[in-house]
């Protein structure tokens, strides 16, 4: 006789007040958090650097999905840094699964969980199951296997932590680096002054557009409770489901350490990470508005990566943010419209921007 699978409902956060909608008149370091649980899967004692993008999405990440929850990690930053010898951060079951095989391994997770509770074996509930891959692994080395378990409906949640680089490599670039990004494979020079010539992949579209049975949705580490929702809204979700987060990385992007959750903020704010999601359901996308917009100067000057960036191509990174406006239903101002003219600009290390007014030590 076959078992019944009992799965977890995890209910959502509050999100009224939410940090987001605090602009720069009232105070950055005004921040809300609803009550939170007081599990915490991902514990004290990782190695990754201070300000790690990253490691702030694995923790709340984990907050959100609770103790019951089995996490695979594909090589990168976050296995290297969180897996010394007889040491780990992690208190649930955690395992490592080559750079290309996050996917098959987590559908092989699922599928065992599934199959192990039908049959007596396991007492369940279906445990929370996920994988947070690093955007080399989920938007190249492992795409294959992660749309794989995407279009084979694997009832898990499959997370690029995309922090716009090959990192633990040596900040090498990704499909995800952005128009130009500075890695070590992108220098700038006078051949390529912009280091970076391809525009980045639209990660998070392909796999809505791909596998449209499954939920998909984008967030970054500046919204704390759309992060822990959305985490909970995919594992709730029957089937598989996609999440793609923006994870600054200090070393491999230059800026200040204190300012992770900021860049969090601003690269939405600057029209340059539209914050959706995509229901299987409706088969509809829903755009998150910021109650900010400001000019893409006061994203890529915050980066030392950017540094090198002539009046050309700032003005064609505003281009694109415009466009991004218009695709989320805001209405771009003419003084944005106006910057993607190259002659309204300076080279980058010129330019004027607003700094956030929480600075944190040493800002
Ligand atoms: C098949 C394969 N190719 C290359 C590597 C070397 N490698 C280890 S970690 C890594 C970087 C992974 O980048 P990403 O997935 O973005 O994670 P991050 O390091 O940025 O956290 C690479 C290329 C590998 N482990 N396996
Ligand atoms: S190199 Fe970047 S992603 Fe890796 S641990 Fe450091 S800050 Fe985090
Ligand atoms: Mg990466």
């Amino acid at each position: 006789m076959a078992h019944e699978v009992i799965r977890h409902q995890l209910p959502l956060f509050e999100e009224d007040g939410r940090s987001a909608a605090t602009d720069d008149e009232h105070g950055r370091d005004l921040h809300y958090l609803p009550d939170l649980p007081e599990e915490d899967p991902y514990a004290a004692g990782h190695r990754t650097c201070a300000g790690c993008g990253p490691a702030i999405q694995y923790r709340w990440v984990l907050k959100a999905a609770g103790n019951d929850t089995v996490v695979a990690g594909p090589t990168g930053c976050m296995y290297v840094a969180n897996s010394t010898y007889l040491c780990t951060p992690y208190t649930v079951p955690w395992a490592h699964t080559p750079i290309a095989s996050g996917g098959s391994f987590t559908s092989g997770m699922a599928a065992g969980y599934e199959a192990m509770i039908r049959k007596g074996r396991y007492p369940g509930p279906y445990p929370n199951i996920l994988v947070m891959a690093g955007d080399g692994s989920a938007s190249d080395i492992g795409i294959g296997s992660i749309s794989g378990a995407l279009y084979r409906n694997h009832d898990a949640l499959f997370i690029c932590y995309d922090n716009e680089c090959y990192a633990n490599t040596g900040i090498q670039t990704s499909p995800t680096t952005p128009y130009a990004g500075m890695t070590t494979f992108t220098p700038f020079g006078s051949a390529i002054p912009e280091g970076k010539k391809l525009p980045p992949k639209n990660l998070a579209r392909m796999m809505a557009e791909g596998h449209p049975h499954c939920y998909v949705a984008t967030t970054t580490v500046g919204y704390t409770v759309d992060l822990m929702n959305k985490t909970r809204k995919g594992l709730n979700h029957v089937g598989a489901a996609f999440l793609h987060c923006y994870t600054p990385c200090q070393k491999g992007w230059v800026y200040q350490t204190s300012m992770t959750v900021e860049l969090g903020r601003r690269v939405v704010e600057s029209g340059l990470w539209p914050v959706w999601e995509y229901s299987p359901d409706s088969r509809e996308y829903t755009y998150f508005h910021p109650p900010v917009q400001r000019p893409v100067t006061d994203y890529l000057a915050m980066q030392g990566r950017f540094g090198h960036m002539l009046p050309e191509h700032v003005a064609r990174i505003q281009a694109d943010a415009n466009r991004n406006w218009e695709l989320i239903g805001m209405d771009v101002p003419r003084s944005l419209r106006d910057l993607e003219d190259p002659e309204r600009h300076k080279r980058l290390k010129e330019e004027e921007y607003s700094m956030p007014l929480n600075r944190g030590v040493g800002a």
